[in-house]
């Protein structure tokens, strides 16, 4: 990397943010864990209990199952005294499922722009969050070209335009209708011609099928890679976070097709559940590089597993962690 860090106090505000609007709801992450425990003592009961709620906040029943054998084994060995013992048990198994997907993203010195595909489905958040990723790269010293990739709808062109406006940085684009992968052509070489670090790539959500949008992807990437055979450099997937486990779905058919290097979870201010995340590390494998969690500028930054566990796992107002 070759950018600037994020500023700490920027990260302090968005932490609080997180924890505000991710417990909101009448699901199992603004629930109390002693509501499940009245009596004090931990039993199969309970972690049946437990097990239902990680289901129903779209953890998944498999991701689920690896929880709570887990917390199955502390119980075996009298390590689930009480409810903090189950706390501390939670946390630590959800840690394990999450870290590995802590790899932020790097923008490497590259010859050419260093290349970001924006994919996944209509409406996840794919314009806004370029939108939101320019003004952070702008932060961090980059220079940073958009390209208009998603001549599908007719407003997807002016919404990035206005994006590039807000956030002073070139937006190269042709009509709507217009071949998405002449638009990357062009936007490359504008690109490099202009010595830009980073080119960001909207993409279409939705073409007649899906087999339409899976191909006119993969002529992208392959039209690209006629200029720099190592670009695209991340081909980012974003999700819906309230989609829930459909938004897993999802993922896995892009992922097939394309092969992804990244994901962005967005909205997870507007899911009462945000369980997702378990589903995603542990099923795809993928880095999840940033969290979405509103629509202002600054409420998109770098996923950190830790961060994420302990925000859910903070009750409402009651945080107990703190
Ligand atoms: N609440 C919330 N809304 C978001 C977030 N990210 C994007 N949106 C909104 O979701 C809608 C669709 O976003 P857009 O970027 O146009 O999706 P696209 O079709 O994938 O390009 C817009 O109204 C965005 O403002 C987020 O993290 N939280
Ligand atoms: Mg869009």
């Amino acid at each position: 990397m070759f950018g600037k860090k994020e500023k700490p106090e920027k990260r302090e505000g968005f932490v609080r943010r997180l924890r505000a609007r991710i417990n909101r709801g009448n699901s199992w992450l603004t629930y109390d864990l002693a509501n499940l425990v009245p009596g004090g003592t931990i039993d199969e009961g309970v972690l049946e209990e437990l097990e239902a709620l990680l289901v129903m906040a779209d953890v998944g029943v498999q991701t689920t199952e690896l929880i709570i054998e887990d917390l199955r084994r502390s119980l075996a060995r009298n390590e689930l005294k009480d409810l903090q013992a189950l706390h501390a048990g939670l946390e630590r198994s959800l840690l394990g499922i999450l870290a590995p997907a802590e790899k932020p993203l790097t923008i490497e010195k590259t010859d050419g722009p260093f290349v970001i595909f924006m994919i996944g489905v209509n409406g996840a958040g794919k314009t806004t969050t370029i939108g939101k990723l320019a003004h952070r790269l702008q932060n961090e010293g980059y220079s940073v070209m958009l390209a208009a990739g998603d001549t599908f709808r007719a407003a997807a062109v002016e919404q990035l335009q206005a994006w590039g406006e807000r956030n002073n940085v070139p937006v190269i684009a042709q009509q709507s209708g217009a071949d998405p992968a002449a638009v990357i052509f062009d936007a490359w070489q504008a690109a490099e011609a202009r010595n830009i670090d980073v080119l960001l790539v909207d993409t279409a959500g939705r073409l007649q099928n899906q087999s339409g949008l899976m191909d006119e992807l993969a002529k992208m990437k392959r039209v690209v890679g006629r200029h720099d055979a190592t670009a695209p450099h991340e081909i980012m997937l974003v999700l819906d976070a309230s989609q829930g486990q459909n938004a897993l779905v999802q993922a896995e058919k892009f992922h097939e097709a394309l092969g992804i290097t990244g994901i962005t979870v967005t909205k997870l201010d507007g899911s009462a559940k945000g369980g997702i995340l378990f589903a995603i590390a542990n099923r795809l494998q993928v880095p999840v590089r940033f969290i979405g969690i509103g629509e202002a500028l600054d409420d998109m930054q770098t996923f950190r597993a830790r961060e994420f566990v302990s925000a859910i796992l903070s009750s409402g107002n009651k945080d107990k962690n703190q």
